[in-house]
């Protein structure tokens, strides 16, 4: 199939004028190395590109989670910004002639490990996506497009990381065993540490991101 440069040009152009701060695009097929239920044909069969997009959090208020626990609702505040942006750039695909659908959050993709393979930027020793202007302080979403966009080249180490260990030291749950991050850990720590802001809504630990040196070039 022809890639074409001029249309991924005008999707990517789109997604900025919707508000998206960083978009790359991944090919499909490097997704094989996932479980079958994460990967882009779970969602559209003949899915040609992944176009991944984030949203810089640039007040921790948006990173807020909200519970209605008598009715089972809950809300990511950011996550809701994102997943709207995700279902105009359906639109604009669908528009131009495109299949198009919007990724759930879950399960969905693994969404950090889809930027770094659509180029946006590495994983870092935090265990995150680092993007070259906000760090890893962006949320992330996916839409999957039969659309014949060209592909970011992927990503596979960190060139910011190399001798830092800021963010490992840094971490409250003392998560990164002998530097690498231990899931379990940091997930028990951090739904006993939420930071509550009002009686639904909290925010959960985000210190790895907020002391990385590449966060802190543009936050704060
Ligand atoms: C489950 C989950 C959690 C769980 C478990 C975390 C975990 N990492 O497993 C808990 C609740 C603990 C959690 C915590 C946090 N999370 Co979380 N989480 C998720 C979720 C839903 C799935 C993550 C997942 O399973 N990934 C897949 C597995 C395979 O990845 P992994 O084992 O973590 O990491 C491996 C790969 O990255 C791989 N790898 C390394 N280098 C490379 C390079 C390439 C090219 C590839 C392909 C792979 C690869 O090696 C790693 C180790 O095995 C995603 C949303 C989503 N749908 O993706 C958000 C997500 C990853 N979380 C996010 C965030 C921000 C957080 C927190 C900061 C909390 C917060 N304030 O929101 C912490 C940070 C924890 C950390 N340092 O990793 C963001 C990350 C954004 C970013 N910049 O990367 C995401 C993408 C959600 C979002 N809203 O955008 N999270």
């Amino acid at each position: 199939m022809v890639r074409n440069q001029k249309l991924t040009e005008d999707v990517k152009k789109y997604c900025e004028k919707v508000g998206v701060d960083v978009v790359g695009i991944a090919n499909p097929s490097l997704f094989n190395r996932f479980p079958e239920g994460f990967r882009p044909q779970a969602y559209l069969d003949d899915t040609t590109a992944v176009i991944i997009i984030g949203f810089h959090l640039y007040d921790l208020v948006l990173d807020a989670w909200n519970y209605k626990e008598d009715s089972n609702k809950s809300y990511q505040f950011a996550d809701s910004i994102i997943e709207n942006f995700c279902h105009k750039i359906k639109k604009y695909l669908l528009k131009n002639g495109f299949k198009a659908e919007v990724i759930s959050y879950k399960p969905g993709l693994f969404l950090k490990d889809s930027a770094a393979l659509a180029g946006i930027g590495p994983i870092g020793k935090n265990n995150l996506l680092i993007t070259p202007t906000y760090g890893s302080q962006v949320r992330l979403r996916a839409i999957v497009t039969n659309a014949p966009l060209t592909y970011g080249e992927p990503i596979q180490e960190s060139k910011y990381c190399k001798n830092c260990n800021i963010c490992i030291k840094a971490c409250p749950a003392n998560a990164f065993i002998n530097g690498k991050y231990t899931k379990s850990i940091c997930d028990e720590w951090a739904r006993s540490n939420w930071e509550r802001i009002s009686p639904h809504t909290v925010i959960w630990c985000n210190t790895c991101i907020e002391v990385c040196p590449v966060t802190k070039k543009k936050i704060g």
